[in-house]
């Protein structure tokens, strides 16, 4: 069919002036024109990027849908098993890229743009991110349904459609400054609204019992409060195959019965406002990483998301007439991403008791079948934890029966451990010291049949410190899976030259889907025209950030600087304190000592603090400050640069890390569930310089001893020194050097006229007992970091260490992860859509 036959073709007075082009590419082009004209009604002459950017994701879109309903077809009519992922963060970025890269359209989109005089990647700087989460866990969920759609694997994520995701951030003076991030502004051209698959949710009421005609009473939820969530669906489109699996998010809205009742007691504007309570459920993403603040708000959007995912799933199943209870699970997997939606458990035990009335026993083994739990922390402040007061309020049908749960779950304790009171108070779900808690983690760990860590050493210790005795209780309900990233946007999409130059060396583009293949360049590591190629590569992409370090730091730096680099959420056990005291010995070194010889560097920092985290602010000033004051510094002779750049995000990370030399992973030993930056920077051939926690073990373990910097205590080590007493005091008192920054940092050297501005951090490091141990590790690190410097200056081997890296990590691809999760907890299969 020629584009004039097919119906998707632009007004004739649009393209009658253009060249011709391949038919493909031609196709495309009318479909883009189109879409400008007929859906955004904007004349070619007048739209700007972001217009372009809406036409060719439309028109991108349409080849998407027409594989999301064959796949939905297929899986339907075959009556599959999927995986349902559960998680009330996505970070998912922009999509413009990913998607064109899935569809096989990159190119052609490339060349029908050109055609029409557009510049191709001001287009894709017209997308906001969607930055539906906070950090890892959120980018995590993202990398997994990228694999889960390539792998062909069923699946659906279920969220929430914040109207505002994480918060922008900009500095004024030093000091973050957080903006709402309006990622709506200009419309989603991915999703599409099921208002047809809308959802009714109750909250708050009483629970009373109620008799029925024999005289047994039953428990029921009445005088609540209804929401309907409303499902938005973004098609995730799988890389070389069919497969468009869905993301499934709601939006909540106050419910026609909330109307009424308000309407009835109240005025016009009364109801109106009622209303709009309704609709502030889905308002906004909590931005805290792993700190839980208890906020009844939080509690409600965890219920939410939950309950009307579960109905979405029972409607799915029973819809087919062949589905029954007996095989719900057969056909459903959910996974749960942290406890952030770990009420599923309890919501799918009243949906089965109170609404199926069935048996204790029958709704206990569906629940536990169905459910499996992620655990990505050990830090006991992101351990969940609910009063029991506000759960009474909230869901107070729940409460009863976490009761329940809990009472059965006790007399398991109590058996296994007759008499031990201590024990039953350690395993207990609710907690009782003074305000009585539920405790999230408590309740998934019963309430699933696997429970998993994200990296080797952090399922140990989550084993070893965290559930010593659930471990005990169920023996083999606890794996490890290591996390991973997905290599299309982290090496694809993000390095297009390193991934053209891996293509042409391997002779296909197969490891795009299997990344262990790029073992295949280990033989080029040593060969100096490919270690030539290799780093001009990282020269160019060094060459493009300095460009965005001009624009949104006002700042020049060399693209011949080793570009050292530590990109993550701003948090005090990620120690970017530690990277910033390694600057300050450098720059006091450069001003004792004017002739240092030391290899230039540029430290690229981004980090986001939580709003409310004052430590984590007052690093983020210090370091713009101070790194203010080198860069200005004309003794330093631009030997240091500090660059933080402002509003760290998906989009912003997809072009540091192509750029990075060196990658900071210099958390203290324990603290780092996993990490997942250490592996996007690997693989694009940074080394890393890191303590031996989280995925650096197995990073170190991959990439081999010689390509990698580990410095610092052990997790061992770490507990031995805090078992002794760790005093802070003591090293600061006998390392010259470090008392001699660390009162530096304490004066107002750095702050002329303003006392004490970075007296939170310097009060961490000393006063406050340090405790992630910064001081003790400095040292160490300092020392780590000289190897660093003199390593850089050998070039030809910093090249071989490079390549062996990005050889060398494929075993850190989602591809693998989602591969053990399918064969080890979901028992899932993969099904071909033709
Ligand atoms: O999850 C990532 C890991 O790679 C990181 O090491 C880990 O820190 C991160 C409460 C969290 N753990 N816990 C959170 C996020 C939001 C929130 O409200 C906790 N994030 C992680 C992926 O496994």
């Amino acid at each position: 069919v020629s584009p004039s036959e097919s119906g998707h073709t632009a007004p004739p007075f649009l393209t009658k002036n253009l060249a011709p082009l391949a038919p493909p590419v031609q196709h495309l082009r009318a479909l883009i024109l189109r879409h400008l004209t007929s859906t955004l009604a904007r004349h070619p002459g007048a739209a700007t990027p972001r217009d372009w950017w809406i036409a060719t994701a439309l028109a991108a879109r349409d080849r998407i849908h027409e594989r999301m309903i064959e796949t939905q077809a297929v899986h339907n009519i075959e009556n599959v098993r999927r995986v349902y992922y559960f998680s009330l963060e996505y970070l998912m970025g922009r999509l413009f890229e990913s998607n064109l890269l899935a569809t096989g359209l990159t190119e052609d989109a490339r060349s029908a743009l050109k055609s029409l005089g557009v510049d191709f990647d001001a287009v894709r700087e017209a997308e906001i991110d969607m930055g539906l989460g906070n950090g890892g866990l959120g980018r995590l969920a993202a990398c997994f349904l990228d694999s889960l759609s390539t792998l062909d694997y069923p699946a659906l994520g279920y969220g929430i459609y914040y109207e505002f995701g994480l918060f922008k951030q900009e500095f004024v003076n030093g000091h973050q400054i957080e903006h709402p991030d309006s990622w709506l502004l200009f419309g989603d051209p991915w999703e599409v609204v099921r208002a047809d698959y809308t959802q009714e949710v109750h909250l708050y009421g009483r629970v009373e019992n109620v008799f029925d005609d024999r005289g047994n009473s039953r428990p029921r939820w009445v005088d609540t409060q209804t929401i309907v969530g409303v499902p938005h669906d973004i098609p995730i489109a799988g890389y070389g195959t069919k497969t468009v699996n869905l993301l499934r998010l709601w939006a909540s809205k106050a419910s026609k019965d909330f109307d009424l009742a308000a309407f009835n007691s109240g005025g016009y504007v009364e109801a109106v406002r009622e209303k709009a309570v309704g609709e502030t459920i889905s308002k906004v993403l909590y931005p805290n990483d792993k700190t839980e603040n208890g906020k009844e708000l939080r509690l409600v959007q965890q219920y939410f998301f939950v309950a009307c995912s579960l109905r979405d799933i029972l409607r799915r199943h029973f819809r087919n007439p062949v589905n029954t209870w007996a095989n719900f699970p057969e056909k459903v997997a959910v996974q749960l991403n942290d406890t952030h939606p770990a009420i599923a458990v309890v919501e799918s035990m009243r949906i089965l008791l109170d609404e199926h009335q069935m048996e204790w026993e029958a709704a206990w083994e569906i629940v536990q079948r169905t459910f499996g739990y992620t655990n990505h922390t050990l830090l006991p402040e992101a351990l969940e934890k609910w009063s029991v007061s506000l759960f009474e309020r909230v869901l107070p049908r729940h409460l009863q029966i976490i009761y329940e749960m809990n009472s059965r779950f006790l007399q398991k304790v109590q058996a296994k451990w007759p008499g031990n009171v201590e024990k039953m108070r350690t395993c207990s779900l609710v907690e009782e010291n003074g305000n009585k808690m539920i405790r999230m983690a408590h309740l998934s760990v019963v309430g699933s049949h696997a429970v998993n860590g994200v990296a080797a050493l952090h399922t140990e210790l989550l084993k070893k410190q965290l559930f010593p005795e659930f471990n005990e209780l169920f023996p083999g309900r606890f794996q490890n899976k290591t996390n991973g990233i997905t290599p299309r946007r982290w090496l694809a999409q993000c390095n297009p030259q390193l991934s053209a130059l891996i293509t042409r060396t391997l002779g296909s583009e197969a490891w795009v889907r299997d990344l262990d293949l790029l073992r295949g360049l280990e033989s080029h590591a040593g060969d100096a025209a490919f270690q030539e190629e290799f780093m001009a590569i990282k020269r160019a992409n060094k060459v493009q950030l300095t460009a965005v370090i001009r624009s949104d730091c006002g700042l020049e730096v060399s693209p011949d600087a080793l570009f050292d680099v530590q990109i993550k959420r701003l948090h005090e056990y990620k120690r970017q304190h530690l990277n910033l005291l390694h600057i300050l010995a450098l720059y006091r070194r450069i001003l004792q000592n004017p002739s240092l010889d030391l290899v230039p560097r540029v430290f690229v920092f981004a980090a986001k603090a939580a709003p409310g985290y004052d430590l984590a602010k007052n690093i983020i000033r210090a370091i713009n400050v101070i790194g203010g004051k080198i860069n200005s510094d004309p003794r330093v002779n631009d030997r240091l640069k500090v660059a933080f750049l402002p509003n760290y995000r998906v989009s912003l990370a997809e072009k540091i890390i192509p750029a990075a030399d060196l990658s900071e992973q210099i958390s203290t030993a324990g603290k780092e569930a996993s990490g997942t930056g250490n592996m996007k920077l690997a693989l694009n051939g940074a080394l890393t310089i890191g303590t031996l926690d989280g995925a650096n073990v197995e990073i170190h373990e991959e990439v081999g001893d010689e390509n990698i910097f580990i410095f610092g205590m052990t997790v061992v080590q770490v507990e031995e020194l805090r078992a002794a007493g760790y005093r802070p005091w003591d090293v600061y008192q006998r390392d010259e050097e470090l008392r001699a920054i660390v009162d530096w940092l304490g004066s107002d050297y750095f702050t002329p006229g303003e006392h004490g501005a970075f007296s939170i951090l310097h009060h961490s490091l000393l006063g406050g007992g340090d405790p992630f141990m910064v001081l003790a590790d400095f040292r160490s690190y300092c020392d780590c970091q000289a190897k660093v410097d003199r390593a850089y200056r050998d070039r030809a081997n910093w090249a071989k260490m490079a390549i062996l890296n990005t050889a060398r990590v494929g075993k850190f691809s989602s591809d693998r992860t989602i591969r053990e999760y399918a064969e080890q907890i979901w028992n899932l299969k993969p099904v071909r859509v033709p």
